[in-house]
């Protein structure tokens, strides 16, 4: 290899939301080392095994590179040509007989680590016109988008834990020392989390597992799970009747406040103590602790999400922060200021987002645009007007993601036409007709749209691609236009991509001028169209985005903005923009133009935290957990992050497993209303007594799927037990938190590798 092949690039992983500044060694077209890079002014080096393996994912032999068609149970790799053509005529076959609404799509999660489908899905879909979205946000964090949605007027502006400035962090189902992180990108949360204590502050956990995070806190609570609502009122009552409250910065932006606090007052502290398992001197030294204490944050993630209080817990995390005078204060929850994409400010919204239409069988309201995913499967199963036939995925594994996995399955197998973009052959994309190659990350430029204006300080930094595209490679913007085209009825020429990016630049354009205080207001389109000209796709849009964001140069008219060239070339390591900034007002963007602490369809959903809960005595409740060498469903096909010691196993505590006649590593069978599965068992104390976890993203033993390391491993589907009747009745969202299973002893007890 000759020396010049030699060389370094900066970039940051993709992986989660930690956006962890990687310094990649390569030689030719082979990856020779992986670091982290000191030099990234926000991870300063850190990062975890999985950006430490990313180039794993980029060698694995078993990732797709060509176009395939699948025809029965064989598939064979094809031309893009060919496969366009499939793809038109199966989804307009779909659509000509039934119409757009019966061709829907998934979107899963990789989709907002990636430009492409950050930037290009919403082309997509807007093309395919079809109200049957779907996506892994409906069984994550659409509670706390919907609630910022009703409480701030936008989605995306959700109040961001100010974790390098805060002296108290109470912390609710959250594992961010596993995680990373979510709804609050900082990488090195350990070291942050160690540098809160050091300042004499502290960490207080409420998790009913004691996990590697309640391990490091100085103060850990189990609670039951599913029952965060009852603690989350009861320090909101606590904070009320002892007349803590004290709303700072917010003080006159709220609205509805004396509502809330009265219906708060029916309730008894005793009682919500009772239901959620947490001393009501605990709940009441909590209270205090959050109120008095000068700059105190409460966070609360995926455990509070995804669980039958999904959304209201949502609102008494916000509620408690905005009544102790946290909201918008350093130390507290704050808005971000992002470089580029939503402004998160401007302007009076005319209504929100939700309940705009139903779906068709259970009637469930729309949320932000799309529907649960837990109505997925019925909606196609049912027959009748309006069924959905075809099914578009983009970066998405549903059968092993979402709930009641093995309805989704068949649901899947029985589609009239699918078509996947993806990376690998695996339990979802093998129900496909069209599978469609992803390229992997780091042949992709990259900038963390969606999680920059989630993180703890404002940053901007951009990545080249480490490796060019293989020639038979499209970008996978590209791929998205090339879908557009074919489900559109327009005819677009001879370069359809071409035809549609121009079309979505100078949209934005246009949507930029609309804004009257915006320096480009009065400006000619066409000549700003044309400045951009000397680029395409996503670095075109992303350069047009950070132009005319908070720090932008606005083509000329801010001498010292920022544009693309000038992030790319004067920060190869990433720009730091500063701490969060204080943004009230002008952040509101309700109806009111205040911040509404009353929504009405949450004031009524309280009326649930009046009823008794039932519970089976027989039954255990099943939470999940995640790992650090995971990534949801789709990495257990590199060897170097599953060797080792077999991870899926459900835990559970030694009480409940001497009460079941249940040994340490033994199988044992779990069953809920859906289904059932058979997993080992490692019985611990870290797990709260009468409760169960297991992990998600296994299970890849079926036929037909590409992970042969994988299928190694393969570990058994937990989503096989969440039940897709069980939802968040106010947002709609999945729960894979608190689901009652009973478990027993094999009867076999073989020696099956779960
Ligand atoms: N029981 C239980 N279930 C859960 C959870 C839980 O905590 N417990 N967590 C939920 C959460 S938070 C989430 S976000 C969902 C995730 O749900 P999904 O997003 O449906 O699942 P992933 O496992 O992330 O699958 C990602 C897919 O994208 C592909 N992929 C990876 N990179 C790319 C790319 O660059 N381009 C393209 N086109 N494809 C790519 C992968 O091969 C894989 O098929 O799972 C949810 N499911
Ligand atoms: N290593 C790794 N990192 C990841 C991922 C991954 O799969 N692996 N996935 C990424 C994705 S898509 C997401 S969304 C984020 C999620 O990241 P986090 O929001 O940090 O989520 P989890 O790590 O699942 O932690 C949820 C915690 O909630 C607890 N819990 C369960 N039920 C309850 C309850 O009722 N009440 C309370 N208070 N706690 C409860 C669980 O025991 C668990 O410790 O992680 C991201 N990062
Ligand atoms: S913490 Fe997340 S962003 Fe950082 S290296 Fe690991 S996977 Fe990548
Ligand atoms: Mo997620």
């Amino acid at each position: 290899m000759e020396e010049k092949d030699k060389r370094v690039h900066f970039r940051t992983c993709p992986l989660c939301e930690a956006t962890c500044g990687l310094e990649i060694h390569t030689e030719g077209n082979k990856v020779t080392a992986i670091k982290g890079d000191t030099l990234d002014p926000f991870s300063k080096g850190y990062l975890c095994p999985k950006g430490f393996h990313l180039d794993k994912l980029y060698s694995d032999p078993d990732r797709i590179k060509k176009p395939m068609i699948r025809d029965g149970n064989t598939w064979r790799e094809t031309s893009w040509e060919e496969a366009f053509e499939e793809v038109k005529r199966g989804l307009q076959t779909i659509i000509k007989k039934d119409g757009r609404d019966a061709v829907a799509s998934y979107l899963g999660n990789p989709n907002v680590h990636n430009l492409a489908g950050m930037l290009y899905v919403p082309i997509l879909l807007r093309a395919l016109g079809s109200k049957n979205r779907y996506s892994a946000s409906t069984m994550d964090q659409i509670p706390k988008q919907l609630t910022a949605e009703w409480m701030y007027g936008s989605d995306f502006s959700i109040p961001i834990p100010d974790i390098d400035r805060t002296n108290y962090f109470l912390v609710l189902g959250a594992n961010p020392l596993v995680s990373n992180g979510s709804l609050m990108t900082a990488p090195n949360m350990r070291k942050r989390i160690k540098n809160i204590q050091k300042r004499g502050g502290k960490m207080v956990v409420i998790d009913p597992v004691s996990t590697v995070t309640a391990k490091a806190a100085d103060e850990h609570y189990t609670i039951i799970p599913g029952t965060d609502a009852y603690f989350l009122a009861g320090l909101l009552h606590t904070i009320f009747s002892e007349g803590l409250e004290d709303l700072g910065r917010a003080e006159n932006y709220v609205n509805g406040l004396e509502d809330l606090k009265q219906a708060l007052n029916d309730f008894k502290i005793e009682e919500l103590s009772l239901t959620c398992g947490i001393d009501v001197h605990i709940i009441q030294k909590l209270a205090r602790e959050v109120a008095k204490t000068e700059r105190a944050i409460v966070y609360g993630r995926m455990g509070t999400c995804t669980q039958t209080f999904g959304t209201m817990n949502s609102w008494l995390i916000e509620v408690i922060n905005i009544v102790t005078g946290n909201l918008d204060k350093e130390g507290g929850v704050m808005f971000t200021s992002p470089a580029a994409g939503s402004k998160n400010a401007g302007g009076k919204k005319k209504a929100d987002r939700f309940g705009r239409f139903h779906s068709r069988i259970r009637k469930q309201p729309e949320v932000l645009g799309e529907l649960p995913i837990s109505c997925l499967a019925e909606e196609i199963e049912t027959p009748g007007e309006g069924q959905i036939k075809g099914l578009l995925t983009v970066a998405g594994n549903p059968v092993l993601s979402a709930p009641n996995g093995e309805r989704i399955e068949q649901a899947l197998s029985s589609l009239e036409f699918m078509v996947s973009v993806d990376c690998y052959l695996n339990e979802t994309t093998r129900h496909a007709n069209v599978l469609l190659p992803a390229p992997s990350a780091l042949e992709r430029s990259h900038y963390d749209l969606s999680f920059y204006q989630l993180s703890v300080r404002n940053i901007a930094h951009y990545s080249k691609q480490v490796f060019g595209l293989p020639e038979d490679q499209l970008d996978e913007w590209e791929i998205l236009l090339q879908l557009a085209a074919a489900v559109m009825d327009e005819e677009l020429g001879v370069d359809p991509v071409r035809a549609l990016d121009d079309y979505a630049v100078m949209q934005l354009i246009k949507k930029e001028q609309r804004n009257e205080n915006s320096p480009l207001s009065n400006k000619d389109p066409a000549e700003i169209f044309s400045n951009l000209s000397h680029r395409r796709g996503p670095e075109r849009m992303l350069d047009f985005l950070l132009r005319t964001g908070e720090y932008g140069d606005f083509f000329g008219e801010v001498p010292s903005g920022l544009s693309l060239t000038v992030l790319s070339e004067k920060y190869p390591h990433g720009k730091d923009l500063g701490p969060l900034k204080s943004r009230l007002p002008q952040v509101l963007t309700t109806i009111s133009g205040k911040i509404e602490m009353a929504p009405s369809l949450l004031m009524k959903d309280l009326t649930r935290l009046k009823g008794k809960r039932d519970k089976n005595a027989d039954h255990l409740l099943l939470v999940s957990r995640r790992n650090l060498q995971s990534n949801n469903s789709w990495m257990h096909n590199i060897k170097e992050l599953t060797k080792g010691s077999n991870r899926c196993t459900l835990q559970m505590h030694p009480n409940d497993a001497s009460r079941h006649h249940i040994e340490d590593k033994s199988m044992v069978s779990v069953e809920s209303a859906v289904g059932k599965i058979e997993v080992r068992v490692e019985v611990m104390n870290d797990v709260m007594e009468g409760v169960v976890t297991l992990p998600h993203g296994w299970g890849h033993d079926l036929d037909g799927i590409q992970l042969e390391q994988g299928r190694k491993n393969a570990g058994v589907n937990s989503n096989r037990l969440s039940n897709d009747r069980m939802i968040d009745p106010v947002s709609g969202n999945a729960i894979f938190n608190g689901i009652p299973v009973s478990v027993s002893r094999c009867d076999t007890n073989k020696d099956v590798v779960g």
